[in-house]
């Protein structure tokens, strides 16, 4: 998650909430109102602007002390503000719609949108309702983050837990640590049901039917068209996705045998080398072409005795390699690299902007791994993305939309080819696979990429037919596993209890961190990433581009990153690639040789689950 101004972050994942009366109807005292003006509107956005940069930063720091530190009194601070920033948000959105039919320029007028669309989870503006939501939020939060699980006779914390499962390969084993993290969700269940009440009671409040609608009311288009949209991209990449699957399971069924992974049934969750089947992309040894032809950056990063420190210095050469400027020396002195011994924080990776201006940072549990090295990217393409719209008056300071934001880093991390670890001197020339490999790079590739669409696609899904209350909270659990059975094609490794909330074990879902936006940003990352080796003129197979060193790419890219949220995202994706749609091509592209090598394969096989 990326910490912005939207409810901020801080919380914002977690809390938010509002009740203020601020601007109800006129009390019968007070002479009746007359129209709105323009020149009033320009003062109401005015003085918004100025009231959520200073709450923003009260919000950010109260956040990242409670991140870094999770107490009883870092959750009462916590919990405070974010029911206050939600309060302070609804009002303004509130009173934004007073607007809604004055003529005004069109910066002002997205600005006015925007205000509108300020939070996250909406509260009703009744007192105590904010109060209540961010209890809710709060806690819900707090027992992610404290989770532990009995593993092998100790406790064992989910960062941990995550390196076991990409490396473990005894299917009793990942059951057990599958079975065990999931089921520390179970409590959840009651909180996340009322606050899905409370927020949509919310978001009525606004003027929006619930909280998917008013999530999907952040794209520059109506809600339902933005869902079409979706629907799509996923079409584009579909057919991909069923060759992936039916080729990993084959080679899942060739380890493990026809008891632990039947050929005509979804795949056991447990096997994929990630604790929520997101990314497959660990168990490259199983499912992977030969190993002597990829690299195992993990492997490599070890060996050259990488440290978090490092991990983290080479994610920012990368960036200044375009021209960039380097991170800011309070950077390094605020940011959290690695888990503490003593204390409780959020270890889900974070990157934040404390002041709006140069206060960047992140907050990670570093592990020297191939994840890892991916993440430090991810992460610092929002900080980069945060400085470079730094100069935007404050309401246009955030992503294109939130998919831009995600796309970023993502995008840098698709340069790291087997030439660039070469140049920086993780790989030597000679080790460095060849035209021969190409397949085995792409597979690499395919299983973190490609696979983890489903997986995002299904995890809002769940959430905006719970919000939609087209699914019941005693119907939770059984929903979300007919969702990822239907776009994954995955189950559960064991049969789930009554009583179980497994959509609460992923960190998105207590935090209420919107998920589109990773769906989103698979897509345009390798827009990005089309583009920009168009631009340096590379003539090769598209996945053996890298822009490192590139600083004309790089000052097109910054460019993009400049307008922020000031234009339509369309605007800002034209900016770089020359289109306005979200593509799936630049992906299809980029994975053909490995589809036309999986159908191949896969001939004779029978692919698919009822
Ligand atoms: O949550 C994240 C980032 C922070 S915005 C670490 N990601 C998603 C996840 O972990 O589920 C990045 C990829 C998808
Ligand atoms: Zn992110």
């Amino acid at each position: 998650m990326k910490l912005l101004k939207r409810a901020a972050v801080a919380i914002a994942a977690m809390c938010v909430a509002a009740c203020a009366m601020q601007e109800g109807p006129a009390a019968p005292t007070e002479p009746a109102r007359a129209a709105a003006t323009a020149e009033e509107a320009e003062a109401f956005v005015a003085a918004a602007e100025q009231e959520l940069a200073a709450l923003g930063e009260q919000e950010a720091h109260t956040a990242w002390v409670y991140e870094t530190y999770i107490n009883y009194d870092t959750e009462w601070l916590v919990q405070r503000v974010a029911a206050a920033g939600t309060e302070a948000r609804v009002r303004l959105a509130a009173g934004a719609a007073r607007f809604q039919d004055v003529e005004v320029s069109p910066a002002l007028r997205r600005k006015l949108d925007l205000l509108r669309l300020a939070l996250v989870l909406p509260a009703p503006q009744r007192d105590g309702a904010a109060d209540e939501l961010a209890a809710v939020t709060t806690r819900l939060a707090s027992a992610y983050s404290t989770g532990r699980i009995d593993y092998q006779g100790r406790q064992v914390t989910l960062d941990e837990l995550e390196t076991l499962m990409g490396t473990t390969r005894d299917p009793a084993l990942t059951a057990e640590m599958w079975t065990k993290w999931h089921d520390t969700a179970a409590p959840m269940a009651a909180d996340y049901a009322r606050m899905v009440e409370i927020a949509n009671e919310g978001a009525r409040g606004l003027g929006y039917d619930n909280v998917a609608d008013y999530w999907l009311s952040n794209y520059d288009m109506p809600p339902d068209e933005m869902a079409q949209e979706v629907d799509r991209l996923w079409g584009q990449m579909q057919p991909f996705y069923s060759e992936l699957h039916c080729y990993v399971r084959a080679r899942l069924n060739d380890r493990y045998g026809d008891a632990v992974v039947p050929l005509d049934e979804p795949i056991r969750a447990d096997l994929l080398g990630n604790m929520w089947a997101q990314e497959w992309g660990n168990i490259d040894d199983i499912a992977g072409l030969p190993m002597r032809q990829s690299v195992d950056l993990t492997q490599l990063l070890q060996n050259a005795g990488y440290d978090a420190q490092r991990m983290t210095e080479t994610g920012e050469r990368f960036y200044t390699s375009l021209g960039l400027p380097e991170l800011p020396d309070s950077f390094w002195e605020r940011s959290q690299f690695v888990r503490p011994r003593d204390r409780d924080v959020v270890c889900h990776a974070s990157a934040w902007n404390l002041d709006s201006r140069d206060d960047v940072r992140i907050k990670m549990c570093i592990q020297i791994d191939a994840d890892n090295f991916q993440t430090i990217h991810h992460e610092l393409g929002h900080n980069y993305y945060q400085r470079a719209y730094n100069q935007q008056p404050f309401l246009f300071q955030n992503g294109a939309h939130d998919g831009f934001h995600e796309a970023i880093g993502d995008f840098i991390a698709l340069n790291a080819t087997p030439e660039y670890l070469v140049r920086i001197g993780l790989l030597r020339q000679n080790q460095a696979p060849s035209a021969d490999a190409d397949n085995a790079l792409l597979m690499r590739q395919a299983l973190d990429k490609v696979a983890f669409l489903p997986f995002a696609l299904s995890l809002d899904q769940w959430r905006w037919q719970v919000f939609r209350g087209d699914i019941a909270p005693e119907n939770y659990n059984a929903a979300w596993w007919e969702l990822r059975r239907r776009y994954q094609g995955i189950r559960p490794p064991t049969e789930r209890p009554a009583g179980a909330f497994d959509p609460g074990a992923k960190y998105h879902i207590p935090n209420s961190v919107p998920y589109l936006r990773y769906f989103l940003a698979r897509v345009l990352q390798f827009q990005f990433y089309e583009a920009a080796c168009r631009q340096a003129g590379w003539e090769g197979p598209l996945h053996r581009c890298t822009v490192y060193g590139n600083t004309e790419v790089g000052a097109r890219f910054n460019a993009m990153m400049e307008m922020g949220q000031s234009r339509p995202w369309p605007d800002a994706l034209e900016a770089f690639t020359g289109t306005r749609q979200m593509d799936g091509s630049s992906m299809v592209n980029y994975f053909r040789p490995l589809m036309s090598w999986l159908e191949n394969e896969n001939r004779g096989r029978q692919c698919g689950w009822e």
